[in-house]
């Protein structure tokens, strides 16, 4: 049954409840099936969801929250929001060559990313000529002759971006990786540069691994478990079962956070009878509603509280042997605590009372092994990096980190975003992999570093990249400043998108642009050499393998990998040696590849396919840290905070419950009890009253950044809502059009989603309001 194209969503019926105290449990399976529902048939829906994150089955497309021990796994092992990422790939609605006829470009330029979404599947590959605002079909062969051509014609291999997305499995990262730099190319910006990477940047330098070193059975054997800048409720619901789990077992959980987030409050586990009624788990002993920015200087009382805890019973608070056997720069580091901590700025920062750090202070020593996660609240700032390592610090000093049920754990973001990194999907991978690569196919992989996402949107404003190919993702709406980026990308003289579905980014075109559709996850991958599968790894370093169970979307879809080898070998030919019809046929040829190239995947064929798969080993927990010293480093870290003048609010640019990144699946956000719009921004009623502002009332956001470009969001509705005092936050990507391009991290260059000061400015009556 083909479905029709949804109808633009009304915007304003805005309805508030209040926000929920706890996460799951019915409710949230009610609304999966009606989703899933509403896109697809009940027989679609049983086969997608019974297979999914089951051994032989589907991975689950959203989050990159690990499964179970394949023996203990649930027979609904997936969440709410999984079911709405997997059904809203299998849907059953297209976008033909039709709709393009009746929609030009411009027009679909108008249209929310939502409708976009909502439009279905794409199904043939489709060509926008330079002057046109059509796209019309074109054949796959003349499609991807273009792209070759173009890239071809370039003047410097330089002058191309390949960026990626974490959706995509390793075997087709590791094609586009090789593909780019057989070409000649580091260019190869991701969605990793917006979400995690100062999480690498920080785990990198202090303990020479970028992953985090914590399993699942470490997340159960924790005492204590500290959650910054997280909201697992909506964007990693099965971690909500973990620490169920942890608290079972007498573990406390601390969340940190400036939204009392539901998901952290309460729990009911949809998956167990006791879960659906009742009350429910709750989650967080502790939770301490801090101010935007504020963890580092959090972290740092912490950790002086914890020296001077020290100093009163030497030898029973920090580790020393673990600190002189495995650790460096420890007195730098001591001396650099103790003498610039101030408790006034930490107050300020923070927003906390020092009885607050005290208690965690208390907590932290009460445990013998401490777990801390953290996700975008933390890596989306300016001092992203100093922060994660003060993370760094506070677990070295009592030697959590490479033991059970202890370490750090950035919680990652797409499924396979952490994969996409190993098999070489980064602007600066280290000189080992580049030899191995070169060696395994011999050739020079380039040598100088590459562009990452902010950097490549530098490039396209000035002319340096004339070449744009996206694999997955939604480019124009994961980036900051919006129309920028979007005139960045119109400089393009190509645009190419491996797409499943329509998105913003196939509206931002260069003179030509295409649209490459590509078979989902869910989908099988028929290849000459028989069904193929894919594998991911997810954010505790665990690699498995994903079967697509559903017929494809449209005949005339290509695999990823199909895709890339063609376009590879139409525009190299035969100048490197690599076999692209083969890999294009046997995608275990491609993994064989990747157990010559990448450390820790011998015999990957065969472990893949292990029930469960197989673990990377992680270095940090044999004890070893491979720095340059070959030692853990403690680091010294400047204080630093957000600080917004009088009259001004810091915004955090974050995710409804009801959305998949760039893509809102509805203008619902059920746990913070905002339904109908996504057009709102949530204040403390404190703020509010000082700001002679009102719930309800309509204000553009006005960012305050020290140049003179204005941006703008305009028409929001205010929303009192229980968020700390001088914070304010708003949905993604609606708000990117606030965050400066030059405003990013320190060290790993990330757009700062999660501090932007703004003003809010009330709209006059009468004024016009866009969608
Ligand atoms: N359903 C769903 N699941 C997803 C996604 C999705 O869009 N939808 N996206 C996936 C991806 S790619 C990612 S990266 C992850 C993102 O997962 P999250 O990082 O949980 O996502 P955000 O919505 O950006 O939420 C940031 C959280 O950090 C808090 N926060 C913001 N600033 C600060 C701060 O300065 N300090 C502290 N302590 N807290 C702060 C916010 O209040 C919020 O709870 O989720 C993944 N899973
Ligand atoms: N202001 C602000 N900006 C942010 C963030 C924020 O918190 N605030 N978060 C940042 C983060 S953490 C991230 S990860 C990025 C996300 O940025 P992206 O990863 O670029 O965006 P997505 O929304 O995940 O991409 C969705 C699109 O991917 C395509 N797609 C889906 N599945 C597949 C598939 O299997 N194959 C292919 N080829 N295509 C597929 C579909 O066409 C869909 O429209 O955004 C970042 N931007
Ligand atoms: S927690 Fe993440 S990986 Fe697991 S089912 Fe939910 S969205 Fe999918
Ligand atoms: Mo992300």
């Amino acid at each position: 049954m083909k479905r029709r194209p949804a109808d633009e969503p009304s915007e304003n019926e805005l309805d508030i409840t209040p926000p929920k105290k706890w996460a799951a449990g019915v409710p949230a399976v009610a609304h999966a099936l009606n989703y899933s529902l509403a896109e697809t048939s009940a027989r679609h829906t049983a086969l997608t969801l019974l297979n999914l994150n089951q051994v032989g089955g589907i991975d689950c497309p959203g989050c990159a929250w690990p499964d179970p021990e394949p023996g203990s796994r649930h027979r609904n092992e997936y969440c709410e929001n999984g079911a709405k990422h997997v059904n809203d790939e299998a849907t059953e609605r297209r976008v033909t060559p039709e709709f393009f006829r009746r929609h030009s470009v411009t027009e679909l330029g108008r249209r929310s990313d939502l409708w976009l979404n909502q439009q279905g599947r794409l199904t043939e590959p489709m060509v926008k000529r330079p002057g046109s605002d059509h796209y019309e079909p074109i054949s796959w062969h003349e499609a991807l002759g273009l792209i070759a051509d173009e890239l071809r014609s370039l003047d410097s291999p330089d002058e191309a971006a390949f960026y990626t997305s974490g959706r995509a499995g390793n075997e087709a990262a590791f094609v586009l990786q090789l593909f780019a730099r057989a070409f000649g190319t580091n260019n190869l910006p991701d969605c990793s540069n917006m979400c995690h990477e100062s999480s690498g940047a920080a785990l990198h330098e202090t303990l020479g691994t970028g992953k985090g070193s914590v399993s699942l059975s470490d997340i159960h054997h924790a005492d204590l478990i500290l959650i910054l800048g997280q909201n697992p409720g909506s964007n990693h619901p099965r971690m909500l079962s973990a620490l169920e789990e942890t608290k079972r077992r007498g573990g406390r959980i601390v969340a940190i956070n400036p939204l009392p987030e539901a998901g952290l409050m309460r729990f009911k586990n949809p998956q167990k009878p006791r879960g659906v009624v009742g009350r429910g788990t709750v989650i967080a002993d502790d939770f301490l509603q801090i101010r935007l920015g504020g963890d580092l200087a959090l972290l740092q009382a912490l950790n002086l509280l914890l020296l001077e805890a020290e100093d009163a019973k030497p030898g029973a608070v920090l580790n020393r042997a673990f600190i002189d056997s495995h650790t460096k720069d420890f007195s730098e580091f001591a001396e650099h605590i103790r003498s610039t901590v101030s408790w006034p700025d930490v107050l300020r920062a923070t927003g906390l009372t020092r009885a607050g750090i005290e208690r965690l202070r208390d907590a932290v020593l009460g445990s013998e092994r401490v777990v801390v996660c953290w996700a975008m609240g933390l890596t989306q700032q300016k001092h992203a990096v100093a922060t994660i390592r003060e993370i760094v610090n506070f677990l070295l000093l009592r030697g959590n980190i490479g033991k059970p049920g202890a370490g750090p754990c950035p919680v990652r973001g797409h499924s396979n975003v952490q994969g996409d990194r190993t098999m070489g999907i980064w602007e600066k991978m280290p000189e080992t992999f580049m030899e191995a690569l070169g060696r395994e196919f011999s050739f020079e992989p380039p040598a100088a570093h590459g562009l990452d996402t902010v950097d490549s949107i530098r490039a396209m404003l000035d002319g340096r990249i004339k070449f744009f190919l996206g694999l997955a993702g939604n480019f124009v709406r994961a980036t900051p400043d919006s129309p920028v980026t979007e005139k960045g990308l119109r400089r393009c003289r190509l645009t190419a998108q491996i797409s499943t579905k329509l998105n913003r980014t196939h509206t931002v075109c260069g003179d030509t642009a295409l649209i490459l559709p590509t078979l989902g996850r869910s989908e099988k991958d028929i290849q000459a050499g028989g069904e193929q599968f894919i594998t991911v790894e997810d954010s505790m370093s665990q690699v498995h393998s994903s079967h697509g169970r559903l017929e494809p979307a449209s005949k005339q879809l290509l695999s990823e990998v199909a895709i890339l080898s063609r376009l590879a070998r139409m525009t190299l030919g035969d100048r490197v040696p690599v076999p692209w019809e083969e890999f294009e046929g046997d995608y275990g040829t491609i993994r064989d590849r990747i157990a010559r190239v990448v450390p820790g995947f011998d015999n990957y064929n065969a472990r893949a396919t292990r029930p469960g798969g197989f673990l990377l080993p992680n270095p940090v927990n044999e004890g070893v840290f491979p720095t340059a010293v070959g030692k853990a480093l403690f680091t010294r870290n400047a204080f630093e905070m957000l600080d917004a003048p009088e009259g001004h609010l810091v915004l955090q640019t974050l995710r409804s419950h009801d959305q998949w990144n760039t893509i809102p699946y509805t203008t619902d956000d059920r746990y913070r009890g905002i339904h109908g719009s996504r057009r709102i921004v949530m204040v403390n009623q404190r703020d509010l009253d000082a700001l002679g502002l009102s719930d309800g009332d309509e204000v553009d956001l006005v960012t305050v950044w020290h140049d003179d470009i204005e941006r703008r969001a305009e028409g929001f509705r205010l929303v009192a809502y229980p968020t700390a005092v001088g914070c304010a936050a708003a949905y993604y990507p609606e708000t990117n059009v606030l965050v400066p391009l030059d405003s990013v991290a320190d060290v790993s260059n990330t757009p700062t989603s999660k501090g932007v000061v703004i003003r809010l400015e009330p709209v006059r009556a009468g004024a016009t309001v866009p969608r």
